[in-house]
């Protein structure tokens, strides 16, 4: 009876193993799946940043955009890519405020920043809570919102999330991408980059920028961004841009124009310079350079 015993508990013990073992087996098989489907797009949809800009605050001409939005919050959200418009509802939005209610925006809308190529910021406008009481603490994608990037698969944000940038903190840059001259040469751009321009930088900030006095940025302020280039001998030098373009559209992005072919891969900007509608100084910010486009010369 005991050897009986002994051999059943043997026997369990090699059944655990073996369950054990097909567990492993079978996360490491949904691993590989996993990375094999990413690896196939090469592209991970995330929020990259949300941030309060306004709070109660939108000014009258929002209504223009969205009707009842004057008095209201603003929040731009940056996504990793840009979108189908088609797919972007309010009702995708989900803000969360830090008391735990959540709530959909009013309306949402890619207004300003919809030139080619820009349609990744998101202005939510609602109301997501006030600053000192309740402020919003999350926004959640909880509908198929869908990146008008052409890939096997879609790519969808539902399920997404990025914590909120509170109100009192400075606008930051949150995305820098090399642009084909398909999109820098339109002339439709408000301010565009001149003939002996070599390759153009998008830089994207987390919202709306403008000078501390309320105008616009303009060519003036080119000398505060700095852009680490390197050269095919893997030497670094930091240069200035020859001049911005996309300027007075109000919107949350620049256009670096650079007369270097040598291969742009950060870009800097020091603090105490821009302000964002809250008033809110930048603090010294930099992000690196992603290359969407092979530059070919
Ligand atoms: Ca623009
Ligand atoms: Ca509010
Ligand atoms: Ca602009």
């Amino acid at each position: 009876m005991k050897d009986i015993i002994l051999s059943w508990n043997n026997f369990m013990r090699n059944n655990n193993l073996l369950l054990i073992l097909t567990v492993i087996f079978l996360f490491n098989y949904a691993d590989k799946a996993e990375t094999k489907e990413i690896s196939r797009n090469s592209q991970i949809p995330s929020l990259l940043s949300a941030f309060f800009g306004l709070d109660n605050a939108l000014p009258f001409r929002a209504n223009r955009v969205c009707l009842g939005a004057w008095g209201k919050d603003g929040m731009p959200v940056i996504m990793s890519h840009t979108l189908n418009v088609e797919t972007l509802q309010k009702e995708d939005f989900k803000v969360i405020r830090e008391s735990g209610v959540s709530t959909y925006p009013n309306c949402v809308t890619l207004r300003p920043a919809q030139d080619d190529g820009e349609n990744r910021t998101v202005l939510l406008i609602g109301d997501f809570g006030d600053a000192d009481e309740d402020p919003p603490f999350k926004v959640k994608i909880v509908g198929d919102l869908i990146s008008d990037i052409l890939t096997d698969k879609p790519l969808n944000f539902r399920g997404t999330e990025i914590k909120v940038i509170s109100l009192h903190a400075g606008p930051t840059l949150i995305f820098a991408e090399i642009i084909s001259p398909d999109i820098w040469l339109q002339p439709q751009l408000k301010s565009t980059c001149p003939n002996d321009t070599k390759q153009v930088v998008r830089v994207t900030w987390t919202g709306g920028i403008r000078l501390p006095t309320g105008e616009e940025v303009s060519d003036n302020e080119r000398g505060l961004y700095s852009v680490t280039v390197v050269s095919a001998n893997g030497l670094f030098d930091v240069v200035t841009p020859e001049s911005i373009a996309d300027l007075n559209d109000g919107d949350n992005n620049h256009y670096l124009c650079l007369d270097t072919d040598m291969k742009a891969i950060n870009i800097s900007f020091p603090a105490g310079y821009l302000v964002d509608p809250n008033q809110d100084l930048n603090p010294a910010t930099q992000i690196d350079i992603i290359n969407t486009y092979t530059y070919r010369p």
